[in-house]
């Protein structure tokens, strides 16, 4: 289970100026962050705007990852409230050799949770690969009681969960009446937190930039310093406070082309970050990383 442990970056989808996958940027980027250190990759999530591509991109996308971080663990987000669609990206993710799916909950229509459980079931079966459920009802309105989540933690086709909520109750009793499982943190500023109460390690959005504070805050928790830790997330955190404040994935978008890529702006619906905004970053953000 150890390949599963560790901080991982829910990669960022970089657009060229017509508005398609940008594979050169999004190789560069696999290759900054292996350079800070993660362990690997979340391939497709929120983070990467998954819900705003096609299929043919989101298959793009795990192929371009899987060619360039061959060696990494490589967590592929197959989820759509279209079935069909999950049910072929979960195949693309066995057949690119990915080590593991996930999937946000099916949302939108109010689904049972018993439809829910169905879902991931399904998919676990026919990809063959562990399912991470991934837990994030802020987004997907879909919330879960702890016994619907030892629903899935009890069933052997389950890695984990993803889970990015701040009750860190019920994190600590997902990990501590399933051991074996993998249970990530979801909300980067708390990072410290979750580990505390039991996580295996983390997936998310800031790791675009700034993997490195994260894998420091992961190793002084291992090793017992939390003082030292909780200042890393201090200092991470008045970041995070700036690119929330602004918009979390707008604004990550424009911390990497202050850096010197040039991963474009977020689809539509989403909006442009105005010039305040990018002065805010370059003032804020750019010296602190
Ligand atoms: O799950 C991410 N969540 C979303 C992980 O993007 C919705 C996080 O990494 C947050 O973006 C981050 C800022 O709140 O913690």
């Amino acid at each position: 289970m150890n390949k599963y442990k560790g901080i991982f970056t829910a990669l960022l989808t970089p657009f060229d100026s017509a508005n398609k996958i940008n594979e050169k940027e999004l190789e560069k980027l696999v290759k900054f962050c292996l350079g800070k250190g993660v362990k690997g990759f979340y391939v497709c999530g929120s983070t990467g705007e998954a819900f705003l591509l096609s299929t043919e991109e989101r298959k793009q996308v795990m192929e371009i990852v899987k060619s360039c971080a061959p060696d990494s663990t490589l967590i592929a987000h197959i989820g759509s409230i279209n079935e069909s669609e999950a049910t072929e990206l979960a195949k693309h993710a066995t057949k690119l050799g990915y080590d593991a799916i996930s999937s946000v909950s099916p949302f939108y229509y109010k689904f049972t949770f018993e439809e829910i459980k169905n879902y991931y079931t399904r998919l676990a079966d026919e990809a063959g690969l562990p399912m991470l459920v991934y837990h994030i009802p802020l987004f997907s309105g879909v919330s879960m009681s702890t016994q619907e989540m030892a629903s899935f933690l009890s069933d052997e086709r389950f890695l984990g969960i993803k889970y990015t909520s701040n009750d860190f109750f019920t994190l600590e009793q997902c990990k501590t009446n399933f051991p074996t499982k993998i249970v990530y943190n979801g909300f980067d500023e708390m990072l410290l937190s979750g580990l505390v109460m039991g996580a295996d390690g983390a997936i998310g959005s800031t790791y675009n930039l700034m993997a490195d504070k994260f894998v420091k805050i992961y190793e002084l928790f291992g090793q017992g310093k939390i003082a030292e830790a909780q200042k890393i997330q201090q200092e991470a955190n008045k970041i995070i406070t700036v690119l929330c404040k602004i918009g979390v994935m707008q604004a990550e978008k424009e911390v990497l082309n202050q850096l010197g890529f040039n991963f474009g702006v977020c689809r539509h619906p989403f909006g442009e970050p105005t010039k305040a905004d990018k002065e805010l970053i370059a003032k804020e953000i750019i010296p602190y990383l």
